[in-house]
């Protein structure tokens, strides 16, 4: 298809304007309008069931470049650009990022919604309509700030389409108006949605900072993504955010069953729902309630429900496995206690063992419990995890359910994290193993073929050598930073969490300043990238940013370490972010203490872009060892058994590491008057104490042996055809972690959409 008549078609409506005369603002909105047209005339896919993909997060990256990738039209609209003095790179500029998640569970939910369409699958993500997303973060004074992120403007990617449904709080109705965002499926004509609900009268932004009215209900209900639940009416706003996501979305699957002719006695034939981690878990007795109304009884109601739901978990961190006191359910939704009664004593009647209980003796709701007691399928995302759940933390029930546990690895799109992000690189594993790839990522494979092939070995080089003078030119404009482009670089971009140890890597950091500072150089430069943004109360990792900051300024400001060491904490980390940062990286963090990530993804966006691994034995970073083999990872640090023995039997004690000689230094340089001369004093002691005192996750336990993995690495990086290899390597398998191959998965053992 030729877009150009269409476009300047619209560029002459919108502006009188031909389109070589717009400006980068005006073409991107053209090309807004022109995708929006293109994807309305797509026809959602057909199959006998439909999935409902819930999640309270999706962090969709910007769109136009994906959208028009998924089209076919992306090398078209960039030669018509560039025709007209602009380029795709510029115009994608223009774009705001949509804020609606917060990492690697709402990105997953993404590449998933990706996926299914690729594949030509029925199914819909249904999440909420966050105005100022999670927040946008702001380094100033060493420290993170906080600041609203709107990016809904007068036209974005939201679709109006005039549906609302009442969701019955308990302080009466409250309207819920539905907003689509189209999801076209590349290599098809058929398009899924994304359905976003929102308050009817959002508020506008607060004056200053993230703080607004979290009783404002009505107004506030969309605002900020995980609202501050540090106190109790943050903990509220966030069940009535779960409430409201869930509530519309039962409407809504009842609504398209209607439409279809369909018998609410047979939903679960028809519709399949993934919850996506406990925060949609209400769908379960909500949709029983809607069930109940529409005349089925109690038994044919859960019947419907736990043979259409599926729980996917994400974490084992006890603290995101949600409970909520009844008391606050009552008040958010006071006809949900009745049936969480009822869930409950049907689950005792059959398992009396009061760790399945849903409701505890507390009263408090368990989550989790309801959603394996009334799901037909539970599943953790890498292989280590699910065993992890199967074995230790929920055992009691796989016990009873052994048949409802599986595992499905987590993946990503490779359209975005490849094609899209690195299309030099993508350009020459074409000219080596065919475009097949493209829709057939185990084709990667391929590669291996070219592994002692000096000539295209060098081609990578040069590829990664270009990205990172793209990644060290966006930190110069955004950051006003000056990297050295030819230093390794090495990438840690995560949320920020005391279990992912951003901390043991900032001792690295120490180590080699101190290092430097005594004479000894490093084999050759090292720049030590960190994206990271710490929950706003998560207080431990606000002083894990300040450390790094502190750093950072430290280093900038010596001439004597700066020509051999950088720091860099890239400012609002998020996925345009992460597409700049993957494809430059030499060294890949994957740091996490073990058994306490439960898969990663940026492991494998890392990969795929020729990034060579230094990571633990921990989720899928295990996958990837197996795949690539020793040579070409570096793994360290203790292993998941020992880790959760040591927990198990309160083994581990900070301080006998912090003796040691190798590590007290580095702890203590925390306090260092050169540290302390530039950082806050209260934060950088209080850092140092936990550090020697508690380090829950056990950074000095593997800080050592990651010192001395981390040593090698950089040593080996100087034999560039070898790490080339390495390289290559590591691309050629990671067509494993395509989510094109999760999605197959979730279809054939769980979805049978047909
Ligand atoms: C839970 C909570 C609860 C307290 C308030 C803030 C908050 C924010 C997020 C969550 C859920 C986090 C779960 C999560 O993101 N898990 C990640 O899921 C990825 C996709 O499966 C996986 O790769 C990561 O290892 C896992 O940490």
């Amino acid at each position: 298809m030729d877009i150009q008549p269409r476009l300047q078609a619209i560029t002459r409506e919108r502006y009188q304007l031909e389109p070589s005369q717009c400006d980068d603002g005006q073409l991107y909105h053209a090309l807004l309008q022109l995708t929006q047209e293109l994807c309305r005339h797509r026809a959602a896919p057909q199959g006998k069931r439909k999935l409902y993909y819930f999640s309270a997060e999706f962090l969709m990256g910007k769109l136009l470049s994906n959208n028009l990738l998924a089209l076919g039209l992306y090398d078209q609209a960039d030669a018509l650009l560039k025709q007209w003095g602009s380029s795709l790179a510029n115009v994608e500029e223009m774009e705001p990022e949509p804020s609606l998640g917060n990492g690697g569970l709402g990105r997953l939910a993404a590449c998933f919604l990706d996926s299914i369409a690729a594949l030509g699958l029925s199914g819909d993500g249904v999440g909420l309509n966050y105005h100022y997303g999670l927040f946008r973060q702001v380094l100033k004074e060493n420290c993170q700030q906080e600041l609203p992120n709107p990016w809904i403007g007068e036209e974005s990617w939201l679709i109006p389409t005039g549906t609302t449904f009442t969701v019955p709080f308990g302080f009466g109705p409250m309207k819920a108006v539905l907003w689509d965002i189209a999801i076209p499926g590349a290599h098809t004509d058929v398009a899924n949605r994304l359905h976003l609900f929102d308050v009817e009268h959002p508020a506008p932004a607060p004056e200053s900072g993230i703080d607004f009215d979290k009783t404002d209900i009505a107004h506030c209900l969309t605002s900020f993504l995980y609202p501050d639940d540090s106190d109790e009416a943050g903990r509220l706003l966030r069940v009535y955010q779960q409430y409201f996501m869930v509530s519309a979305g039962a409407q809504l699957i009842l609504k398209e069953l209607d439409e279809k002719g369909i018998d609410p006695r047979q939903l679960c034939e028809h519709v399949a729902i993934q919850i996506n981690d406990t925060h949609p878990s209400m769908i379960i007795p909500e949709l029983t309630r809607l069930l109940l109304e529409r005349g089925l009884s109690m038994d044919e109601a859960l019947h419907q429900v736990a043979h259409a739901c599926a729980y996917t978990n994400h974490t084992i961190l006890a603290e995101a496995l949600e409970k909520w006191p009844m008391s606050f359910l009552r008040q958010v939704a006071p006809q949900l206690e009745p049936i969480l009664r009822e869930l409950d004593r049907r689950a005792k009647a059959v398992f009396p063992d009061p760790r399945l209980a849903i409701i505890d003796g507390h009263d408090t709701v368990h989550m989790a419990h309801m959603d394996i007691h009334y799901s037909y399928s539970v599943n953790g995302v890498a292989a280590l995890h699910t065993e992890i759940l199967r074995k230790a933390e929920l055992k009691p029930f796989a016990d009873v359910y052994p048949d409802k546990f599986n595992n499905k690895t987590n993946g990503i799109t490779l359209r975005r994290w490849l094609e899209a992000c690195n299309p030099r690189l993508a350009e020459l594993i074409d000219e080596c193993v065919g475009q097949g790839w493209r829709t057939d990522p185990s084709r990667l494979e391929g590669l291996m073929d070219y592994a002692g092939d000096g000539a295209v070995l060098s081609r990578l080089l040069e590829i990664k050598s270009e990205n990172k003078i793209a990644l060290c030119r966006a930190l110069r404009r955004r950051q006003g930073l000056r990297i050295d482009h030819d230093s390794l670089l090495d990438i840690q971009a995560k949320r920020l969490h005391e279990y992912k140890r951003q901390q043991m890597n900032a001792l690295y950091v120490i180590r080699k300043y101190l290092e430097i500072k005594a004479g000894h150089l490093p084999p050759h430069p090292i720049t030590v990238i960190f994206g990271a943004k710490a929950a706003p109360a998560y207080v431990m990792a606000k002083r894990i940013i300040h450390l790094i900051l502190c750093l950072q300024r430290l280093i900038d400001a010596d001439p004597q370490v700066n020509p051999w060491l950088h720091v860099v904490m890239v400012e609002n980390y998020n996925v345009s972010w992460a597409e700049r940062l993957i494809p430059a990286c030499d060294l890949s963090e994957q740091i996490s203490l073990a058994s306490k990530e439960a898969s990663g993804t940026g492991n494998m966006k890392f990969m795929a872009n020729g990034a060579v691994t230094i990571g633990t034995m921990d989720g899928a970073n295990v996958e990837i060892a197996h795949l690539v083999g020793q040579d070409n990872i570096y793994t360290f640090g203790a292993s998941s058994d020992h880790v959760i023995g040591l927990y198990a039997h309160g083994g581990y004690h900070a301080w006998q590491y912090y003796e040691r000689s190798g590590i007290k230094p580095l702890v203590d340089f925390i306090i260092s008057p050169q540290l302390l001369a530039i950082g806050n004093d209260a934060d950088l002691r209080a850092l140092w104490t936990d550090m020697k005192e508690k380090d829950w996750f056990m950074a000095l336990l593997d800080v050592e042996d990651y010192i001395a993995t981390k040593d090698r690495a950089v040593l080996d990086y100087g034999n560039r055809s070898a790490w080339a290899r390495k390289a290559l390597v590591n691309i050629a398998k990671s067509g494993f972690f395509s989510s094109d191959r999760t999605i197959a998965q979730y279809n054939q053992d769980i979805w049978h959409l047909g």
